[in-house]
C-alpha cells in the first residue's frame, strides 16, 4: 500500500514538473550512464580471484532529468525521409501468424536489420543520456536501469521508428486487421531482477482481444538470464483474474499450462508478439546487475475498430494518463493513439511535433486519484507485486 501511494504520488510529481516546467528543447546534461571495465579484485592470499560486478548504465540524478519534446535527429536507415517517405514493409508467413493465435506468442526473427538496430540503438543512448522525466518513477523505484512508457511521445526518433519503420505492417498480418494504431508503448533497459509471472495490463485504454502486445530486442540474451518465458497457450486461460497482473502458475486453473513454457533467446532485431493474456515472465540476475545492456522497445497498438475503454479506478489507467478528450466507448480515433498502418496521419504527426501530446497534470489527478480508493488498492497492488523479484 505504501508502495503504491509513493508511486502515484512520484506519477504526481512527474506531471507537476512537466506542466511547470512547459516546452523546452533538448537541455545539456551531463552523462550518467558508465561503461565499466571489469575489474579483477585480488584477494589477500592471492587466491581466488573474483570479479567485481557493476551495473552497465547507473540510475540518472535528479538534476539531470529533461522535461518536454526531444529530438536526438538520428538520421533514418535505408535513406528513408522523415516524414516523407512510406513505412517499410515485412511478411510473416500465414504459419507464424497462427502460432501466435494458437500459442499465445510468437518469435519474428531479423524483423529489423542491423542499421534498424544501430538506429534504435542511437535512439536509446540518447535518451538514456538525457533522461526524461517521464522516465522519474520507474528508474527511481529502481524496476528497471531505466524505463520510460510512451517514449514515442517525447522523443521523434521513437516516433519516426512507427512512422517509417515495418512494425505496423507486421502487427496488422498477426492482428489480421487493415488499421494499426500505438496504444502505448515503453522502453525497458535492464529489467533489475526480472519480473515474475504476469499478465500484461498496461495495454492503454482498450481491450486484451483489441491489443497486440510486440516486443523488439536491441541485444543478445544473455547466457544465464533475460530470456523472456510464456506459457504455451495461456491466453486461453479463464482461471486469471482479468484485472489481475501478477499470476501464481501453480493456482488452479492452469494446470494445463504450467508445464508448457515457451523460452525465447532472442537476438538483436528479432520481435516477440504475444496476446496481452499470455502468461509469461523474464527472470534477471539474481543481484539484479546486468553488466550488459539489454534495450528493449515494446508496447501495445490496437486493431482496427478498437473502442476507447476509460480505465480510471484500475491500475490500467497509468498507460493511459493524457487529457485526449476521449470518453468511454469512442472510436479510438486521436492523436495520442497515432495510426501508422496503412500510414502515419499528419495532422496527428503535428499534434505530436507542437507538444499537444503528452500527460496532462489535471488529467493525471483526477485518474490517479480515482485509483488510489480501498477497492481499487489491491487490484493497484498485484501491478506491483509482479515487479523485483526473481521467480523459481
Ligand atoms: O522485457 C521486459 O523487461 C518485460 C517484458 C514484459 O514482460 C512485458 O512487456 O510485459
Amino acid at each position: 500500500m505504501k508502495f503504491v501511494f509513493v508511486n502515484a504520488v512520484l506519477l504526481l510529481a512527474n506531471a507537476h514538473a512537466f506542466t511547470c516546467s512547459g516546452r523546452f528543447g533538448v537541455s545539456s546534461v551531463a552523462l550518467h550512464s558508465t561503461v565499466t571495465e571489469k575489474t579483477d579484485v585480488a584477494t589477500e592470499t592471492a587466491t581466488p580471484r573474483t570479479k567485481e560486478k557493476r551495473k552497465v548504465l547507473t540510475e540518472p540524478n535528479l538534476w539531470e532529468y529533461n522535461f518536454g519534446l526531444q529530438d536526438p535527429k538520428i538520421p533514418l536507415p535505408h535513406g528513408l525521409v522523415q516524414d516523407v517517405s512510406p513505412p517499410e514493409k515485412f511478411q510473416v508467413t500465414e504459419e507464424q501468424i497462427r502460432t501466435l493465435e494458437e500459442d499465445g506468442v510468437v518469435l519474428l526473427k531479423g524483423v529489423f536489420d542491423e542499421e534498424w538496430v544501430d538506429y534504435m540503438r542511437k535512439a536509446t543512448t540518447f535518451q538514456t543520456e538525457n533522461p526524461h522525466f517521464w522516465a522519474f518513477a520507474g528508474t527511481a523505484s529502481k524496476l528497471y536501469d531505466y524505463i520510460q512508457r510512451n517514449v514515442w511521445q517525447t522523443n521523434r526518433a521513437f516516433a519516426n521508428f512507427y512512422y517509417h519503420s515495418a512494425i505496423g505492417d507486421v502487427l496488422r498480418q498477426c492482428g489480421r486487421t487493415d488499421e494499426i494504431r500505438v496504444s502505448t508503448d515503453l522502453l525497458m533497459v535492464n529489467p533489475n531482477k526480472g519480473f515474475k509471472w504476469h499478465q500484461d495490463n498496461q495495454n492503454g485504454p482498450i481491450t486484451t482481444d483489441e491489443g497486440i502486445r510486440f516486443w523488439i530486442t536491441m541485444d543478445e540474451t544473455p547466457k544465464d538470464y533475460g530470456a523472456p518465458v510464456y506459457l504455451k497457450r495461456s491466453h486461453f486461460n479463464t482461471a486469471v483474474d482479468p484485472e489481475a497482473v501478477f499470476v501464481d502458475i501453480n493456482q488452479e486453473g492452469l494446470e494445463e499450462y504450467r508445464d508448457q513454457q515457451l523460452e525465447f533467446r532472442t537476438m538483436p532485431g528479432d520481435m516477440l508478439i504475444w496476446h496481452p493474456r499470455t502468461i509469461h515472465k523474464i527472470d534477471g540476475p539474481e543481484d539484479g546487475i546486468w553488466e550488459s545492456y539489454r534495450r528493449v522497445l515494446g508496447g501495445t497498438v490496437a486493431k482496427g475498430g478498437t473502442l476507447y475503454h476509460d480505465k480510471r479506478g484500475t491500475g490500467g489507467v497509468l498507460s493511459d494518463l493524457g487529457k485526449h478528450g476521449l470518453v468511454d466507448g469512442d472510436k479510438l480515433d486521436s492523436p495520442f493513439f497515432p495510426i501508422i498502418y496503412p500510414r502515419p496521419n499528419k495532422h496527428e504527426i503535428a499534434e505530436r511535433d507542437a507538444g499537444r501530446v503528452g500527460r496532462n497534470f489535471n488529467d493525471i489527478v483526477s485518474k490517479v486519484g480515482g485509483m488510489i480508493t480501498s477497492t481499487s488498492t489491491k487490484k493497484f497492488a498485484s501491478f506491483f507485486a509482479v515487479m523485483g523479484s526473481r521467480s523459481k
